[in-house]
This record gives structure tokens, sequence and C-alpha cells, in this order.
């Protein structure tokens, strides 16, 4: 039996790889930070099986310890501040746990191992890594569509934080010949979405506005284009990733782009209203400098893991929506 050790386990993904993984077969852990963590308590019913161990990505300790008792075969670094706001409000602590924190988890894999330069080149150690890498490092895009190749060129502090974390992963597997992947995966979605999302904060609308709870939608840009994917779909590729004979670099994403303004016009469309009715411009949900247009080449993807979306973007709106009317619903009950 395989041990895999999630960072980020709270969060939308890491919640879709835990199920994965034990569906596999896996004995799942995973970081939880701080003392009194609202979201344990949800992981505990939810994923009963999932050992919790304490560590924050602040604190290399802690991560040291973790991977002590843990002892993973694959380490899945998916902890980070992902909301891209919140990094220009709080731009330090962004680079140190999106950015520093994965040097750290690295740092953790490679002290427990005791793997030293001299005996990298050659595979050294036996614990595999995951990074999650962003389309955000694409940021103003040098070129359409992006692959491993594309030049970055982030647009926000989560952004720049996410350069150093794909290129300090990419310096331990050439440094020390560790198996250390990054996974550059463009926006995936799901119920589990946080609400600060545009997705979900559209989805969770909708349905708030159909079942007269809400009266208004205030967004910002309308027309910012992303690739957006099922987050169920992409922690597939996350676990293909670990299994290659050789770590590498991934871009992972459907190459289809679409626009705010269509994913809001689908969601109103599923439930019978008209968007125009409901969705208002504040300037609040503008950014200092804004990401305009993401889409992916994932041959690479594709051809190596054998990687390939399941869920069209139609299905994605309406599946979010679905579960966030079932979900408000029984919130009014
Ligand atoms: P979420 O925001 O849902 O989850 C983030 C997780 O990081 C939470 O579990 C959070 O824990 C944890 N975390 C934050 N700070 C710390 C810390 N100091 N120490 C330990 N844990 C911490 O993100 P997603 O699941 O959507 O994304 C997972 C990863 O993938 C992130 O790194 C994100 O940047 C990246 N990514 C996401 C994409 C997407 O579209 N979803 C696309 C590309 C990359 P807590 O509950 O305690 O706050
Ligand atoms: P993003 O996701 O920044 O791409 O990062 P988000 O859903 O926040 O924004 C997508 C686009 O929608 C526009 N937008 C709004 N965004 C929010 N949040 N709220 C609004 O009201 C609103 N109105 C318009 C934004 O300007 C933006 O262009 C996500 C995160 O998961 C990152 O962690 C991850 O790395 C990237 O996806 C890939």
């Amino acid at each position: 039996m395989k041990t895999a050790l999630i960072t980020g386990i709270t969060g939308q993904d890491g919640m879709y790889l835990a199920e994965h993984l034990l569906a596999d077969g896996y004995r799942v852990c995973g970081l939880i930070r701080g003392q009194n963590n609202p979201k344990r308590e949800r992981l505990e019913r939810l994923l009963p099986a999932v050992e919790l161990v304490d560590g924050d990505l602040l604190d290399q300790g802690s991560l040291i310890g973790a991977v002590q008792r843990v002892q993973p075969d694959e380490v899945y670094n998916l902890a980070a501040i992902s909301f891209v706001p919140v990094s220009w409000n709080q731009a330090e602590l962004t680079g140190e746990i999106t950015g520093l924190g994965v040097l750290r988890m690295l740092e953790a894999v490679r002290i427990v191992e005791g793997v030293t330069a001299s005996s990298g080149g050659g595979g050294a150690g036996r614990i595999r890594f995951y990074q999650a890498s962003s389309s955000e490092m694409f940021g103003k895009v040098r070129e359409t569509p992006q692959n491993e190749g594309t030049a970055f060129y982030p647009r926000s502090p989560y952004g720049v934080a996410k350069v150093y974390g794909h290129y300090i992963t990419v310096n331990y597997r050439e440094s020390y010949g560790m198996h250390a992947s990054s996974g550059i995966l463009f926006n995936h979605e799901s119920p589990r979405r946080g609400l600060e999302f545009v997705t979900r904060k559209i989805t969770n609308g909708v349905a708030r506005i159909k079942l007269g709870k809400q009266r208004e939608l205030l967004l910002g840009n309308l027309d910012a284009r992303r690739d957006w994917g099922f987050a169920g779909d992409y922690v597939r590729a996350m676990h293909l990733m670990l299994q290659q004979p050789e770590a590498d670099d991934y871009v992972v994403g459907t190459g289809e782009t679409h626009s705010v303004r269509e994913f809001v016009e689908i969601a109103f469309r599923h439930v019978g209203l008209d968007w125009q009715e409901y969705v208002r411009s504040d300037p609040r949900f503008m950014r200092p400098a804004e990401v305009d247009h993401l889409t992916a080449d994932a041959t690479k993807a594709r051809r190596v893991l054998g990687w390939a979306p399941k869920t069209s973007f139609q299905q994605l709106v309406t599946m979010m929506v679905d579960a966030d009317l079932t979900q408000e619903a029984a919130a009014a009950a």
C-alpha cells in the first residue's frame, strides 16, 4: 500500500485528490494547520479515512516532523494562499506561504531522506513530490495557447510566488535528482470551490436569486477569459505525474476558453433567468493588474500521461448551479 501526504487537504483539490487516492488503495495523510481549524471537523466527517497531521507551511520544523511521522511515498504540495486578490493585500505572507512554503516542503523531504547535492543526479531519494503550479504564472501571456515552454509573465504577487515555487521545484529536481514534478494547472472548479472565486460566486448567486434569497450579483471584469475545467478531472493528472519514471512539468487544461460573461449567461439560463436583470458591475472586484486571457495547450499531458478532461464547460456550470440550488434550498428549510 502506498502512502500519500497532501498539504492543503482542507481545500478544494485536497479533498478531491484524497478521494481519488483512497479509491486507488492509498493510505492518505493530510497536513492541517492551526490549533482550532474550523475545517477539521468537516474533513473528519466527509473523509474519515484521511489521517490528519499537524503542520504549517510557515514552520519548517513542523513539515520535517510531518514527513518523518508519515513516511510518505508521495507528497502533494497543494497548500497556498490561492485567492489572487488577497495577494495584493498580503503580498509578503503570500510570498512566504505560496512561494517559500514550497521550498520548506522540498527541504522537509530532502532532509528526512538525507539527500545531499553529492548524492543527486541519479534519482536520489524515494519520495516523489508534486508542486501545484498555476496558469497565473503565464499572466500577460507571451503566446496563445500556453504550453510548458511558454515564458512566464505573472501579474500578481500570487503569480510571482508561484513562479518561485515552480522554479525551486525544477531546481531541486536538477540539483538533488529528486523526483519533483510541477503541474501547471489552469483554473479548475467544482461545487467545493470557495465562494470567493468567480465561478462559485456566480453559481451560488444564481441559486440564491432563484430562491428569492438575493436580489443582485455584483461582479468585476466580465471580459476576462479562462480555460475552466472540473477539479475532479484535474487531480487524476496530479497522480499520473507521480507515476511516471521521470519527474517533469506538465500543463493541464481543456484547451477551451470562455469569458466570465459566458459563464454568467449559462448559469442564469440554466434556471430560466436573464442575467442582465441581476448582474451589476462593481469596481471593488476589479484587479490592479488583470490576466485577460488563458488557454492551455495540454498536448504533453495527453501524450505522456494519457490524461484528458471528462467534463465539458456546460456540464461544469450546470453541475455547480444544481449543487448550489440543493445546498441553498436545504439551508432555507
Ligand atoms: P484552496 O484555496 O481551496 O486550498 C488551499 C489550501 O491551503 C487549504 O487547505 C488551506 O488550509 C491551505 N493552507 C493555506 N495556508 C497554509 C499554511 N500556511 N500551511 C498549511 N496549509 C495552508 O485551493 P485549491 O484547492 O483550489 O488549490 C490547490 C492548490 O493548487 C493551491 O496551491 C492553488 O494555488 C493551486 N492551483 C489551483 C488552481 C485552481 O483552479 N483551483 C489552478 C492552479 C493552481 P486552511 O483550510 O487551513 O486555510
Ligand atoms: P483566478 O480565479 O484569479 O483565475 O485564480 P478567480 O475565480 O478569482 O477569477 C477569475 C477571473 O474572474 C474575474 N472576475 C472576478 N473574480 C472574482 N473572484 N470575483 C468577482 O466578482 C469577479 N468578477 C470578475 C477576475 O478578474 C478573473 O479575471 C484561480 C485560483 O484558483 C488560483 O489559485 C489559480 O492559480 C488560478 O485560478 C489558475
